[in-house]
C-alpha cells in the first residue's frame, strides 16, 4: 500500500509541468485544455538524509528509498460538478487520492491560454475549491436522502450517520471544507466510505517562472496568495516546475552548473514531495537487515507489528519482537555492532508505535 498525491487545478495551470518536474517523466505537456486525459502516474523517490547517514555507517550493497505516488489528473473547469469539461470522471480520479496538491498558474505567458482570460492565482483556487465543495455536498446529500430513509426504520448506525451528514452538509453549504471540522474518530470513520474530496490533506503549489522566484516577496500575486492558503489552512510551495523540469533532462554534473547559473538553491520538487509527505501525516522507519539499508512509509500512529507486515506479511504473523534504535544513535555508535555493545538497542513488543526516523530489525518465526 502506497501513498498518493493528486496535483489538481484548472487546465494549464502547470500540473502535467510539475508532474514531468517530479517524476522526470516527459509526459505530453501542452498549451492546450484537455491535453492530459487518462491521469499520469508516477513514483517519486522521497530523498532523505538520515537514509544516507545510515547507509555510511552501515556499508549496505544497496540503499533504497520510500517512495510517494503523485497523479497528474486533468484539469477542472468550473462546472466540473455538474459535468463541464469531462467533470465527473475527473473528480472520481481525485477521489482515488490520499492528499492533493492544488497547482496554481501565477506565470504569466501570451502564448499559454488562461481558462478565463486573466491571471489571478487567488481566483483560480476559488473556482478549484468551489467545484470539490459542490462535488462533496452533492454525495453527501444523496447519501444523506438514503440514510434518513434507512433511519426512519430504526436503524441505530443509520440515525448516527445521519446527525454527522448533517453537521458535514451545513459546513459544505457555508463552502467550508471537510477537513476543517473539528470531526472526532467515529465521525470522521463513519465519513470514510465517501471519500470525500475536501476531506482530503491539501496543500497549494504556485506555478511561477524564474524570474517571479527571484522577485520574491516583492512579486505582488505572492502576496495575496500566501495569506488566502494561511486562511484556508494549507502550505504553499513556489516553485518553478518548467525550469526544475528542464533540469531533468540534464546530466547531473551539467545540471549542478546550472542550478548555480540560476541561483537556485533547494529544489522546489523536493519541497513539494516533503510537503506531500507531511500533510499525509507519515512517518519513515529504516531496516537494515541483509544487504539493503531501506526506509520504509506508514501512517503516524503504526504499531510495530503492522510496520512488519508492510516489509512481508509473514513478518507480521511471526512477530516476535522489534530491536529498535533511533537512526542518530545508531550513527553517533557508528553501527550496530557498537549500538548493541552499549545496550543502545531496545526490545519493542507488537503494540509498540514507531517512531519517525527508528532504525528496526524485527525479529520472526515463520
Ligand atoms: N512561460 C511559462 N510557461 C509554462 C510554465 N509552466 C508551464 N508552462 C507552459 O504552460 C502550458 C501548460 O502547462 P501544462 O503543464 O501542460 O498544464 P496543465 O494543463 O495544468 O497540465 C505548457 O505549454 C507549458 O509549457 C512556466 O513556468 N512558464
Ligand atoms: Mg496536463
Amino acid at each position: 500500500m502506497g501513498f498518493s498525491c493528486g496535483l489538481v487545478g484548472l487546465p494549464n495551470a502547470g500540473k502535467t509541468t510539475l508532474f514531468n518536474a517530479l517524476t522526470g517523466a516527459r509526459a505530453a505537456a501542452a498549451a492546450y485544455p484537455f491535453c492530459t486525459v487518462e491521469p499520469n502516474h508516477g513514483m517519486v523517490a522521497v530523498a532523505d538524509e538520515r537514509l544516507q547517514a545510515v547507509a555510511r555507517v552501515v556499508a549496505p550493497e544497496k540503499v533504497t528509498p520510500t517512495t510517494l505516488e503523485f497523479v497528474d489528473i486533468a484539469g477542472l473547469v468550473k462546472g466540473a460538478a455538474q459535468g463541464e469539461g469531462l467533470g465527473n470522471q475527473f473528480l472520481g480520479h481525485i477521489q482515488a487520492v490520499d492528499a492533493i496538491a492544488q497547482v496554481v498558474r501565477c506565470f504569466s505567458d501570451d502564448n499559454v491560454s488562461h481558462p478565463h482570460q486573466r491571471l489571478d492565482p487567488v481566483g483560480d483556487l476559488e473556482v478549484v475549491q468551489t467545484e470539490l465543495l459542490l462535488r462533496d455536498h452533492e454525495v453527501v446529500t444523496r447519501r444523506l436522502d438514503r440514510q434518513r430513509k434507512v433511519a426512519r426504520g430504526g436503524e441505530r448506525a443509520a440515525a448516527e450517520e445521519v446527525a454527522v451528514l448533517e453537521q458535514v452538509e451545513q459546513a459544505l453549504a457555508r463552502g467550508q471544507a471537510v477537513r476543517r471540522l473539528q470531526l472526532d474518530e467515529a465521525a470522521a470513520e463513519r465519513l470514510r466510505p465517501l471519500s470525500l474530496l475536501t476531506a482530503k490533506p491539501v496543500f497549494y503549489v504556485a506555478s511561477i517562472s524564474d524570474d517571479q522566484l527571484a522577485a520574491g516577496d516583492e512579486h505582488p500575486l505572492l502576496g495575496p496568495l500566501r495569506s488566502w492558503c494561511r486562511q484556508a489552512g494549507g502550505e504553499l510551495v513556489e516553485i518553478s516546475a518548467r525550469t526544475e523540469s528542464e533540469l531533468n533532462e540534464l546530466e547531473p554534473a551539467e545540471r549542478i552548473e546550472f542550478m548555480k547559473e540560476l541561483g537556485i538553491v533547494t529544489g522546489g520538487v523536493q519541497q513539494v514531495v516533503e510537503t506531500g509527505y507531511r500533510v499525509l501525516g507519515l512517518l519513515t522507519f529504516f531496516t537494515t537487515a541483509g544487504v539493503e539499508v531501506r526506509a520504509w512509509t506508514v501512517p503516524r500512529g503504526t504499531r510495530a507489528e503492522q510496520a512488519a507486515g508492510k516489509i512481508h506479511k509473514d513478518m507480521q504473523r511471526g512477530f516476535i519482537r522489534a530491536e529498535v534504535i533511533p537512526w542518530r544513535q545508531l550513527v553517533e555508535q557508528g553501527g550496530e555492532q557498537a549500538a548493541r555493545e552499549r545496550g543502545l538497542i531496545r526490545l519493542e513488543g507488537r503494540d509498540y508505535l514507531v517512531e519517525d526516523g527508528d532504525v528496526i530489525r524485527f525479529r520472526f518465526k515463520v
